[in-house]
């Protein structure tokens, strides 16, 4: 497959140091998917990676609540909200690519969840799944109307960004094989049945 046409976006989801084996949210085998992810950019035209970016009081890390330990959940003003260990605060070593992820491909770094009130899991929304992060914008000025992501989390980030990316009309596949999941009480196989369900194409880096 040519995916050397314009149309065609690859999105590269969160691939962080707090995400990553030795982080302060690792995602098991999180750093297996580098490599990969860096083959893949070689294939596309146009590369988008998204970095989770929060300031120290964000409200999604249980530390900034009373009483709360991770991974329990809160109700917030948009909805039912799991809160984390604190992780990819803005400037933080943690909060950097990956090391050998290669950046200099990208055309746009996008950065979300820098708002201390509300998290931000999709790269098109925040979790109001509302107030924008500028991406749908820039895609469509592009004349994207086909979107393959691969990173971190399978069923949190890269699952809401796929969910989104269907309500707003594109084409999505997720590239398995290049993600790994958190998978906190169920919600791996609950994210795949959703995106199946809404007419994500769950493919393999080989596929392409
Ligand atoms: C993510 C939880 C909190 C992700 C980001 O990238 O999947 N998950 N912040
Ligand atoms: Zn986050």
């Amino acid at each position: 497959m040519d995916m050397f046409e314009e149309n065609n976006a690859l999105l590269l989801i969160d691939i962080q140091n707090d995400f990553c084996p030795g982080g302060a949210l690792a995602v098991d085998d999180g750093d297996k998917i580098v490599e990969i992810s860096n083959k893949l950019q070689e294939k596309f035209k146009i590369n988008i990676i998204t970095q989770d970016w929060h300031p120290p009081f964000h409200k999604s890390f249980a530390s900034n609540h009373l009483n709360k330990i991770p991974f329990s959940t809160v109700e917030m003003f948009y909805g039912t909200q799991v809160l984390w260990p604190n992780h990819c605060i803005q400037g933080s070593i943690g909060a950097e690519f990956h090391p050998k992820l290669v950046t200099k491909k990208a055309d746009l770094i996008i950065r979300k969840g820098f708002r201390p009130e509300i998290d931000s899991y999709s790269a098109f929304f925040d979790n109001d799944h509302e107030t924008p992060t500028g991406l749908y914008g820039y895609l469509q000025s592009r004349g994207v109307d086909t979107i393959y992501l691969c990173g971190l989390a399978l069923d949190f980030c890269v699952y809401f960004s796929a969910i989104d990316g269907i309500k707003l009309d594109f084409k999505v596949n997720v590239i398995k094989d290049a993600c790994r999941a958190i998978d906190l009480e169920g919600s791996l196989d609950k994210s795949l049945n959703d995106m199946k369900n809404k007419g994500v194409n769950l493919i393999c880096s080989g596929d392409l």
